[in-house]
């Protein structure tokens, strides 16, 4: 009797996350559909949707999103998903004089490998950055 209990719970539950996905999918489809048309080829790489937790995953193959928008007053959350501790500096390299609003105010901001922080941005202004152990990988955050 629990097992059959448990059973429709399980039933239930998969058939309601199923609908949510649904759904969901449906929305983002009728906001974004014209946007991820002309877009298709780049989509994984730029983010055009402007957010206020913005998460930035840094693996062996770079930064992802590369391009992305955070609303002022929200944050960035940097993972460093690679095999080697992250510096994320401002451009330009090697002196990082550009503004480090999104580098917490830091000449870098290091992540060791599998370890992610957190950055409450405010100041309003595109933001280009690199890793400043491995320049070639870079990226742009907006500020809006
Ligand atoms: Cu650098």
């Amino acid at each position: 009797m629990k097992n059959l209990i448990i059973g429709i719970v399980v039933v239930a539950v998969l058939a309601l996350g199923t609908f949510l996905v649904i759904q969901s999918n449906n929305n983002n489809g009728d906001k974004t559909s014209t946007e991820n048309q002309s877009s298709s080829t780049s989509s994984d790489s730029n983010s055009t949707e402007s957010v206020s937790e913005l998460t930035i995953i840094y693996s062996d193959s770079g930064f992802s999103p590369q391009s992305a928008i955070v609303k002022s007053g929200g944050t960035i959350t940097w993972v460093n998903e690679s095999s080697d501790e992250l510096q994320v500096g401002v451009n330009p390299h090697p002196s990082h004089s550009g503004d480090k609003e999104i580098t917490d105010g830091q000449f870098v901001l290091s992540i060791a490998s599998g370890e992610k922080t957190s950055v409450r941005v405010e100041k309003k202004g595109t933001y280009n950055y690199h890793n400043h152990l491995s320049s070639l990988d870079s990226g742009t955050v907006k500020v809006e």
